[in-house]
C-alpha cells in the first residue's frame, strides 16, 4: 500500500493530491500559476498544507476590508493551484486588493509576485501538529467522484507518520518548505514577507493582528482587532464563519459529510497521536533536518 495514492498526480519531484476544479492538466496549471499576471496590490497567503491557511486567510481579509464581516470568497475558491479559471481573478478591478493563496513551494509560486517582491504573508505551524491534521485530512476524504483515492485509504497512521515529510511527498514535504522559505528570506530573495506562527496567533492574537495590519498597511483600531480575533476564533469560523462557505465543496468531499478542515484548532494535539517512539523518531528528524535552520517552534 503506497503511502500516497499511486493516482495523486505528479509534478517534477513531488506530488499534489487531485483537484477536481481544474480545467486543465496539472502541468499546465503550474504553468499558468508560475506565469500569473500578479500585481503590485496582490497579497500572496503561502502555507505549508494545515497550517492555519484557512483562518490566516479570513483575517487578511477582514483586516483589508476594514470590517470584522465573513466575506463569501472561501479560501479554496483563490487557491493557485486549485483554481479552474482565473478570468475571475485577471478581472478583478486594477484597485482592488486580490488576496490569493497557495501551498506550492517557493519556486513554483508566480514569478513576477516573487521577483518584484509583492506582499506574502507565510504561515508556519510545528511540524507535529501539521502531520496529525494532514493525516485526518486524508482520512476524512471520501473515496469516491471527486479525489479518486483507493478504496483502502488511509493507511495506518504508524506508516503516515514514518513517511510523512520525508523528501518528495506531497507538496514537497514540510521540511523543503520551510527551509526553502527561510533560505530565500535570508538571501533577500524574499523582500515583503510577514512571517507569522500558528502557536503565536492562537496565544496572542492581539499584538500579531496589530502587527499584520502594520506589514498590510492599514488602519486598524484596537476595537476592530478586537472583533476580527473573536470572528476569526476556531469556534465562529467552525460554525458561523468559512465553514459555511467551503461547505458545500468540503462537504462533498467529506466521508461524515461534515466540514474537516475545522477539526480541533489546537497547539499540541499530536501528542494524542505520537507514541513516544514515534515521537522519539521524529525529534530526530526535526533535528537532522532542522540543523541549520534557526526556526523555532511551540509544540504544547
Ligand atoms: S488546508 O486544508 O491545508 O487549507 O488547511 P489549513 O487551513 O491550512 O489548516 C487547517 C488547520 O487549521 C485549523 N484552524 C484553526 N485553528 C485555530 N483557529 C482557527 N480559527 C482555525 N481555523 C482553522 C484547523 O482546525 C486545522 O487544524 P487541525 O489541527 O486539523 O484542527
Amino acid at each position: 500500500m503506497p503511502y500516497i495514492p499511486e493516482r495523486f498526480p505528479r509534478y517534477k519531484d513531488y506530488v499534489l493530491p487531485p483537484f477536481p476544479s481544474l480545467t486543465c492538466g496539472l502541468s499546465e496549471q503550474l504553468d499558468k500559476i508560475k506565469n500569473f499576471e500578479s500585481r503590485e496590490s496582490d497579497i500572496l497567503i503561502c502555507t505549508f498544507p494545515k497550517s492555519g491557511t484557512h483562518w490566516v486567510n479570513e483575517v487578511v481579509n477582514m483586516l483589508i476590508k476594514g470590517s470584522a464581516e465573513y466575506g463569501n470568497v472561501s479560501k479554496n475558491t483563490v487557491m493557485l493551484e486549485g483554481i479552474g479559471s482565473f478570468e475571475g481573478l485577471d478581472n478583478a478591478p486594477e484597485k482592488s486588493t486580490r488576496i490569493i493563496n497557495s501551498h506550492l513551494p517557493l519556486a513554483d509560486l508566480p514569478e513576477k509576485h516573487i521577483k518584484n517582491g509583492y506582499k506574502i504573508v507565510h504561515v508556519i505551524r510545528n511540524p507535529k501538529d501539521v502531520t496529525v491534521s494532514f493525516y485526518n485530512h486524508l482520512c476524512n476524504v471520501k473515496n469516491g467522484e471527486t479525489l479518486e483515492l483507493p478504496t483502502d485509504y488511509p493507511i495506518s497512521w504508524n506508516l503516515f507518520v514514518q513517511h510523512y515529510c520525508r523528501g518528495e511527498e506531497l507538496y514537497g514535504g514540510w521540511f523543503k518548505y520551510e527551509k526553502t522559505f527561510e533560505k530565500a528570506k535570508e538571501n533577500g530573495e524574499l523582500s515583503d514577507v510577514f512571517t507569522l506562527h500558528y502557536e503565536q496567533l492562537k496565544r496572542e492574537p492581539l499584538p500579531i493582528l496589530k502587527s499584520l495590519a502594520a506589514f498590510l498597511c492599514v488602519e486598524a483600531s484596537d476595537e476592530l482587532l478586537e472583533d476580527i480575533n473573536d470572528k476569526c476564533s476556531f469556534d465562529k469560523m467552525s460554525t458561523v464563519g468559512e465553514a459555511n462557505r467551503d461547505n458545500a465543496a468540503v462537504k462533498k468531499m467529506s466521508v461524515t459529510g461534515k466540514n474537516f478542515i475545522y477539526r480541533k484548532g489546537q497547539i499540541g494535539d499530536w501528542k494524542n497521536w505520537f507514541t513516544v517512539a514515534q515521537n522519539e523518531a521524529f525529534d530526530l528528524l526535526i533535528e537532522t533536518e532542522m540543523k541549520d535552520s534557526k526556526l523555532k517552534f511551540t509544540y504544547q
